[in-house]
């Protein structure tokens, strides 16, 4: 073997090395967080998460765009990338010069600690975690590199100092690279042991998931109307008028989905009142329950999006709950908090007009599913769900628009985000192949709270035509249409407006989602033949 494959060879377990320890310091960090602070303490998902909060909003709106529902996922595995490209440097580093490569993992770890510092519950313990894991990876690292220096610098004569010109050929004594390299196999395995340990020891996701399977809902002292026949156009490929469970859209801030369990939620209500509560849910199962279907909206759909659903819900009336604690007149804000730290504002008099708004813990039959807020979130009709929708929520404030703001607010979205009025071409899709002919038409149209009065289609410059509606159930949930079609050959495109219940037409004034909600009129082009 020349010098130079022995250099590699110790180079590359030099990398390994950095890599194990930087898994050290993930799996000590995840160990010491579920142990002795919580979960989103570890180094991991605080910086994950901090940098969820720091994503400007181009980089957002690209990351929803382009990787939907993944864009957690696609985060984490690019963070991954990152660790370990920049933990084999680290080794390599090491390896150069003593001590480098620990100063490499000590940046990190000040980074991940102020991270885990500036969680929205983060208390002066949340540093322990990465601060402890830095520790054992920086002395994983010096023991590991260490013994490939020392070896190195004998059989290396430039590292030494020597010479490389000496006449005499230089003996090799090459580090114990097969020792190392079973070393760092046992810190890469004792690194993913307390990651899983970690895992283990907090709340997992399957006792969250057992505690809503054992969990029994009351029946509704008011249960929602019966749904009219009729509210779902017989179409095939048009959005059913009941989204189900399973394919509810998700939009939250939270990496790893928070995991509150029913017997350790509290819900606290406080601020501008007369009467601080606190509530734990065995309260709220028994309260006269009220059962309403409500369509939720994303203030981040774009024209034509998907970013909507429509479910039963069942929750008591927040209006109801608010009273018990005797708001201050000067209130006009409720600032809601999830568990996680996400704050939503929504306007006192939207709450208090007569609306469904709700605390909501059943959705469409069932509690509500852990991503979408078990075991308590916010429901309010006719509102965006950023200023609204508070999932895995336990903190209710009065307080006033001129004192407080929340999350999305903070970073330049609208205070006040009614939605706006929007209507969907589901059938046929973009480019769609059509037979000419008698062709449908259908899709979904939504302005909730003052509902949905007609939906007219437009055949390229021709004049609107009237859509059949579909019934409506309320003014709170979207409405589905069609329109029959004798389609000619070529390429057409078809329009799409509705008429929201106070006659206002949907304006063909294109907006982008920033920031208060897209607007436009949805549009496809398809091949007629
Ligand atoms: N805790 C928490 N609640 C949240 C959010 C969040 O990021 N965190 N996002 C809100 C937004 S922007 C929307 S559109 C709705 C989406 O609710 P869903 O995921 O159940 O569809 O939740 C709202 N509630
Ligand atoms: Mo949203």
């Amino acid at each position: 073997m020349t010098a130079t494959t022995h250099r590699w060879r110790t180079r590359g377990l030099a990398a390994l090395a950095g890599i194990a320890a930087g898994g050290l310091t993930l799996g000590v960090g995840e160990l010491v967080a579920a142990l002795v602070v919580e979960p989103a303490a570890a180094p991991f998902l605080a910086v994950g998460n901090t940098f969820v909060d720091l994503t400007p909003e181009w980089l957002k709106s690209f990351a929803i765009r382009t990787f939907g529902e993944n864009d957690k996922q696609v985060l984490l595995a690019g963070m991954a990338v990152v660790l370990l490209v920049v933990s084999a440097a680290g080794g390599l580093l090491e390896l150069w010069r003593r001590w480098a490569g620990v100063t490499v993992l000590a940046v990190l770890g000040a980074v991940a600690a102020a991270a885990a510092l500036n969680r929205p519950t983060a208390d002066a313990a949340w540093a322990l975690p990465t601060a402890a894991g830095a520790v054992a990876g920086a002395a994983a690292l010096t023991l590991l590199v260490g013994r490939l220096r020392t070896r190195a610098a004998d059989a290396d004569p430039r590292v030494s100092g020597e010479s490389v010109s000496a006449a005499r050929p230089p003996q090799r004594p090459q580090p114990p690279r097969r020792q190392v390299l079973l070393l760092t196999a046992a810190v890469a395995g004792l690194a993913v042991v307390m990651a899983l340990g970690g895992r283990r020891f907090g709340q997992t996701l399957a006792e969250v998931r057992d505690a809503r399977d054992a969990l029994r809902l009351p029946a509704p002292a008011d249960p929602a109307p019966a749904v009219p026949a009729g509210t779902a156009v017989d179409v095939e490929g048009a959005t059913p008028f009941t989204t189900s469970n399973r394919d509810f859209y998700r939009v939250d801030t939270a990496l790893d989905v928070p995991k509150v369990v029913p017997d350790e939620w509290r819900l606290r209500i406080h601020g501008l009142v007369e009467r601080e509560l606190e509530l734990d849910f065995d309260d709220v199962l028994e309260l006269d329950l009220v059962e309403r279907m409500i369509t939720l909206t994303c203030v981040s759909n774009e024209v034509g999006g998907e970013l909507a659903g429509n479910a039963v819900w069942l929750g008591y009336p927040l209006a109801d709950l608010l009273a018990r604690a005797r708001p201050a007149d000067d209130a006009d804000m409720l600032l809601s908090t999830s568990v996680d730290g996400f704050t939503a504002s929504t306007p006192l008099d939207v709450i208090t007009d007569g609306r469904d708004a709700m605390l909501a813990i059943g959705m469409n039959g069932e509690p509500l599913p852990v991503e979408h807020g078990f075991p308590a979130r916010l429901v309010v009709p006719g509102l965006y769900g950023y200023v609204s929708a508070t999932k895995w929520v336990t903190d209710l404030e009065l307080t006033r628009f001129d004192r407080a703001t929340a999350y999305w607010t903070d970073r330049g979205w609208a205070a006040k985000a009614p939605i706006k009025t929007a209507s969907r071409i589901d059938v046929p899709g973009s480019f769609a192949d059509v037979t000419a002919g008698r062709t449908v038409v259908a899709g979904t149209a939504w302005a909730q709270h003052r509902g949905v009065r007609a939906v007219e289609v437009r055949v390229d410059d021709g004049d609107w035509q009237a859509a059949e509606l579909a019934a409506e159930a309320s003014v709170d949930t979207w409405r589905q249409w069609f329109w029959e079609w004798d389609a000619e050959p070529g390429n057409h495109t078809l329009r799409v407006r509705a008429t929201d219940g106070a006659g206002e037409v949907q304006t063909d004034e294109q907006a982008p989602p920033f920031p208060d909600g897209s607007s436009g009129w949805h549009s496809v082009v398809v091949r007629v033949s």
